[in-house]
């Protein structure tokens, strides 16, 4: 069965599902068998072949434009007079709209300035290489001509045009790739699905099998057969799928569409690569394909009253720490009720792209930096041959690189070609490189200039962490290995590399570091408040040991640094002594807690551990 599967062709497989739509039942039992047919055919299309297929041109995107667009853009975050709090899409459960009532916005959306091409030529100009629309959100409104429900925008709203239609053909025009966000489990408009528990209260009488068989598979169907090929499904919030469900979806998708990939969120880990938190960016040497989708302002949908733009600059240096990383940048934006992306978005995107358009070359397709901690002057991205230096921070005179034990043969700038002086120093007996390149008195480009390497034969780099030229060494939580007595491991790494759930003082870190320049140096913890500045844990005491020091000392907020990568999280730090490292050579930090604070259950949230040099 196996084999002749193999061998059937792609079209006819297409045909088959398309074919096979059955008509609805209500037990979903004749659905029921449909899918048990094909999920037999469906290891035809889990090969890891077939998946290497499927991730080559996302792969080599590594930015697509994400958008939020429904009948939340309505109310705008606002309900009866009064602002709703939080993201705006989730209006309708933050507020309690009964479904009827939310229903009636159907009657005020009509967009007619939407214009597709306009959307997909914004996106575009952005150096966008996808685009990912909400073809269903928690709200359960389908934005396209759906059969398997009226709650749809053609069947419901003055407007009735088929947006996705109209977007399939703009990204056609145009050589984009649509994707389709599709809300799987979260349906607040059916008493079967998760989410509403104001109209739906009795979470005894759902139904969730019977909701994905009426409405979430008719419509992915609907969705991989009425608008051509399309690169991915992006489905969202797992909450309680069982793994037998989420293989149904991926086998479904597979089956109509091979090469259509299906985002993380599909849930157990059967999607074709990671979508981790929501502007959450992962850090150090990751070896699976991800992505992380983030918002422009706060909001996902539209909000009038959200003008929390983030600037070009954040958004430049957070799609290329996504890049240096091996992961793909969705950027959203959240057009109006009119039809409308919003202004400051645009503008910003324009400045993307304006950027992208220069240095095009250091991004798509582009391979993760070889080392597995970030750098003080920026970020790297790499191609067989070549390195490219990200440099947000223009250092003075020169810019010096420790670790790369390739040989260089040429270093020049991306944005002139113009060839810089380079210079390379080694100690042997400390297995020490350092590289330095003359750089002219000014940054070529306010936001990242880069500087191209030549680099011949394999990338070599030096695994160990290592000192930088500042002096200072940054031992970060993702780097550090954890040690505990017996039992069962509680603290664990956030996607964005941040140590969580340490609240068991059994559990400690150690990291192994090179020295080369030795000193005395401020030992200080950097930790992590919540997102937005939420909340944040302290008082906890801790010891540290390093090259033969002891130091014990209180995680005390002593002043916040910003992440220049994400404005989200803001960073809180406590210094907890001094040590003075006498010779070069390698070392060893350990931090053990001795007391955790434990009430607000956020424990001591770990950004890294910073050995900075006195002056
Ligand atoms: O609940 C949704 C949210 O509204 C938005 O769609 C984001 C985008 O990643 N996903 C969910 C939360 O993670």
């Amino acid at each position: 069965m196996r084999k002749l599967i193999l061998l059937l062709p792609a079209a006819l497989l297409i045909w088959i599902g398309a074919a096979s739509v059955a008509p609805q039942s209500p037990s979903g039992r004749k659905q029921q068998t449909v899918e048990n047919n094909r999920a037999a055919a469906s290891s035809a299309f889990s090969t890891e072949d077939q998946k290497e297929k499927r991730l080559r041109w996302w792969r080599e995107a590594h930015f697509g434009m994400f958008i939020h667009w429904g009948l939340y853009a309505v109310p705008a975050g606002e309900w009866k007079g009064r602002p709703i709090p939080g993201i705006g899409e989730w209006i309708m459960n933050r507020a309690k709209i009964p479904v009827a009532e939310y229903e009636l916005l159907t009657r005020q959306f009509n967009p007619v300035k939407f214009n597709a091409d306009e959307w997909v030529k914004v996106a575009k100009d952005a150096g966008m290489k996808y685009l990912v629309i909400t073809s269903k959100h928690h709200d359960g409104f389908a934005m396209y001509d759906s059969k398997a429900s009226p709650f749809n925008i053609v069947d419901a709203t003055p407007f009735k045009r088929d947006v996705l239609k109209e977007l399939a053909a703009a990204c056609q025009r145009a050589g984009i790739k649509l994707g389709f966000y599709y809300s799987q489990t979260q349906d607040w408009h059916e008493p079967d699905a998760v989410g509403n528990d104001w109209d739906f209260p009795d979470e005894s009488k759902k139904d969730f099998a019977h909701y994905l068989e009426v409405k979430v598979k008719p419509q992915v169907r609907e969705l991989l057969t009425n608008y051509g090929p399309i690169g991915l499904i992006w489905f969202d919030t797992p909450r309680n799928i069982t793994k037998a469900q989420s293989q149904e979806l991926v086998d479904l998708v597979h089956q109509i569409q091979p090469d259509c990939l299906v985002s993380g969120r599909v849930g157990h880990g059967l999607g074709d690569y990671d979508s981790v938190g929501d502007n959450q960016i992962s850090v150090g040497k990751i070896s699976r394909d991800w992505e992380t989708p983030v918002t422009l302002n706060d909001t996902w949908g539209f909000k009038k009253d959200d003008h929390n733009w983030k600037s070009t600059a954040i958004l430049i240096r957070q799609m290329l720490q996504v890049i240096s990383r091996g992961g793909n940048y969705l950027l959203n934006v959240g057009p109006t009720a009119e039809g409308i992306i919003p202004e400051p978005s645009v503008q910003r995107l324009a400045e993307v792209g304006q950027w992208l358009r220069i240095n095009n070359e250091a991004v798509y397709g582009n391979g993760p930096s070889p080392f597995a901690y970030e750098l003080p002057w920026g970020l790297i991205t790499t191609r067989p041959g070549k390195l490219y230096l990200h440099v947000f921070d223009w250092p003075q005179k020169e810019l010096v690189l420790y670790g790369l034990k390739s040989k260089v043969q040429k270093a020049y700038l991306l944005a002139n070609k113009k060839e810089l002086k380079l210079r390379v120093e080694s100690d042997k007996a400390l297995d020490h490189h350092a590289l330095r390149v003359e750089l002219p008195a000014t940054a070529p480009d306010k936001h990242d200039s880069i500087i191209v390497l030549e680099v011949r034969g394999e990338l070599v780099t030096e695994n160990s962490l290592i000192q930088q030229p500042d002096r200072s060494v940054t031992l970060p939580a993702y780097l550090s290995e954890v040690h505990k007595a017996a039992g069962e491991q509680q603290l664990r790494l956030d996607s964005r590399g941040v140590i969580e759930r340490w609240v068991n003082k059994d559990e400690w870190v150690s990291w192994d570091f090179k020295i080369n320049r030795p000193g005395a140096f401020d030992v200080v913890v950097l930790t992590s408040e919540q997102k937005y500045g939420r909340d944040w844990e302290g008082d906890h005491q801790v010891r540290i040991e390093v090259a033969g020091e002891k130091m014990q000392g209180v995680i005390a907020n002593q002043g916040k640094e910003e992440n220049p990568f994400n404005p989200y999280w803001k960073y809180v730090k406590s210094k907890v002594g001094r040590a003075t490292i006498a010779k070069p050579g390698k070392y060893n930090l350990t931090l053990k807690p001795e007391v955790l604070q434990t009430e607000k259950k956020l424990g001591l949230t770990l950004v890294s551990v910073k050995l900075i040099p006195v002056q």
